[in-house]
């Protein structure tokens, strides 16, 4: 996935929200704290973090939830909206037969993505060609013409030519009849003169339609100006971000971009011709979210909130039935293996430590369960504590189960009692805690 860490902590930002059992602006405003911290660590520019969690704090506090929609999803929806605020528009590169022109600093994958674009056009059914008219660098033509005859993709190119705007003008004949032209130029240390002017003679020559920028990730918000200076000297229609698998400054350069005229056309996430993608900010944010993992924890937090049905009250004053943990087991089934979720459960909401063990309980484990205990008598199952071993032996056969079955099941149950006593212990204002769950 692009972006691993800043996609990690914004879920994890996130999830507090699908875990807080309301939303106040307590909960936003840590939510938000959380996300500040997140995009900053993306080297997304302190001013654009600051504005964005402005609006997310304004418009979750101010904004009532469209009729159908829970506080918690609406608030999730904002974060997501403004998200893709900050990414603005994406540059589109039709399917359509044109010319497209690469520029940009040394190194920062215009070859590769030459390449990448053709395969690109080509899957869509377009012929696509390219020219080398990088005539700076030695080994470009060798680099552009080998991942071209990879992909069956006509190659132009003169080797040991030094006029780029020549080559590019004879090229252009030779691959008239082709629907995509793309042209691979030459990059160098900075933008330096010799390499605007030699840019601005390929661009009157070959009049493309398109002028990709192409920029390393690695960059950060200095893409900003990089987009600046470029567009100035050329006119820029789009810009390519490359390297998002390879730094945690990606955010930074795909925000940095938005905040120019320009605007991010495709993204690359790895060094093979496949790894190319067309930008669109909605889908990338959604997906930097896991936004179909998260409305569907949405759905099952608030589905296991109202089923919930424990007797939290008689609970605390110590009576903890094998039936409670029952309940209790099949609400942990119920929302999956994602602890984050604990938070909602009773036992999670009074910070219970809840062993790794007791997270995978399994639906085979809950079903096992239920047959133990559908072969306990009612003073078995309110008071485990007569349970000794012949009754085990017994409760074992009656249920078609084993002896150690029941017998974990006794353990964690005395596990479990043993915690909530814990708590009783004076560490917690049940009161006050009660409240504030609304139990
Ligand atoms: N991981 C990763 N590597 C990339 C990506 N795009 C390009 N690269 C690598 O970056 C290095 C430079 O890429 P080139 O395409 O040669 O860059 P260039 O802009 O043509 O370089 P010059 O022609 O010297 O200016 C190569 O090793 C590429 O494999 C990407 O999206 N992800
Ligand atoms: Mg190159």
């Amino acid at each position: 996935m692009v972006l691993d860490k800043l996609g990690g902590s914004l879920q994890d930002a996130l999830k507090k929200l699908v875990g807080a059992s309301r939303i106040d602006e307590n909960v936003v405003n840590e939510v938000v704290k959380d996300i500040q911290r997140a995009l900053l660590q993306a080297d997304v520019n302190v001013k654009l973090v600051m504005t964005l969690s402005q609006r997310i704090k304004q418009r979750s506090l101010k904004e009532p939830p469209p009729s159908g929609m829970s506080p918690r999803e609406h608030v999730i929806r904002i974060v997501y909206q403004e998200l893709v605020n900050i990414l603005g528009k994406s540059a589109n590169v039709r399917l359509a037969p044109q010319t497209i022109m690469m520029v940009g600093l040394q190194g920062s994958g215009k070859t590769t993505t030459t390449a990448k674009l053709a395969r690109y056009f080509q899957r869509k059914g377009l012929k696509a060609a390219v020219i080398c008219a990088d005539t700076f660098r030695p080994g470009a033509f060798d680099q552009l013409k080998t991942l071209c005859d990879r992909l069956g993709i006509f190659f132009y190119g003169e080797k040991d030519v030094e006029d780029a705007v020549a080559i590019t003008q004879r090229g252009l004949l030779a691959i008239e009849k082709y629907d995509v032209k793309i042209i691979d130029t030459a990059g160098r240390h900075a933008l330096e003169k010799d390499l605007i002017k030699e840019m601005e003679d390929i661009h009157s020559t070959a009049q493309p339609d398109h002028k990709l920028l192409v920029l390393d990730a690695a960059m950060g918000q200095l893409a900003s100006e990089q987009a600046k200076a470029f567009d100035k000297s050329i006119g820029i229609t789009g810009v390519v971000i490359t390297k998002l698998d390879g730094t945690a400054k990606g955010g930074g350069a795909l925000s940095a971009v938005s905040e120019t005229d320009s605007a991010v056309a495709f993204i690359g996430i790895g060094e093979t011709t496949d790894d190319l993608e067309k930008f669109e900010a909605d889908r990338f944010i959604s997906r930097l979210l896991g936004m179909g993992d998260i409305k569907s924890l949405i759905e099952k937090a608030e589905d296991t909130l109202k089923s919930e049905d424990i007797d939290m009250e008689s609970m605390l004053s110590g009576r903890f039935t094998l039936k409670d943990m029952y309940k209790q087991l099949e609400a942990v089934n119920k929302m999956g293996p994602l602890k984050q979720i604990m938070q909602m459960l009773p036992m999670g909401k009074l910070g219970m430590k809840i062993s790794d063990d007791m997270y995978s309980v399994t639906q085979d484990k809950l079903g096992t369960y239920k047959y133990i205990m559908d072969s306990m008598t009612d003073k078995e199952l309110e008071d485990p504590r007569h349970i000794n071993s012949s009754r085990i032996t017994r409760i074992a056969r009656g249920s078609g189960t084993n002896y150690e079955d029941v017998r974990e099941l006794l353990k964690y149950h005395k596990m479990m009692q043993k915690a909530i006593k814990g708590m009783k212990g004076g560490k917690f204002n049940i009161q006050k805690m009660m409240k504030k769950f609304g139990a």
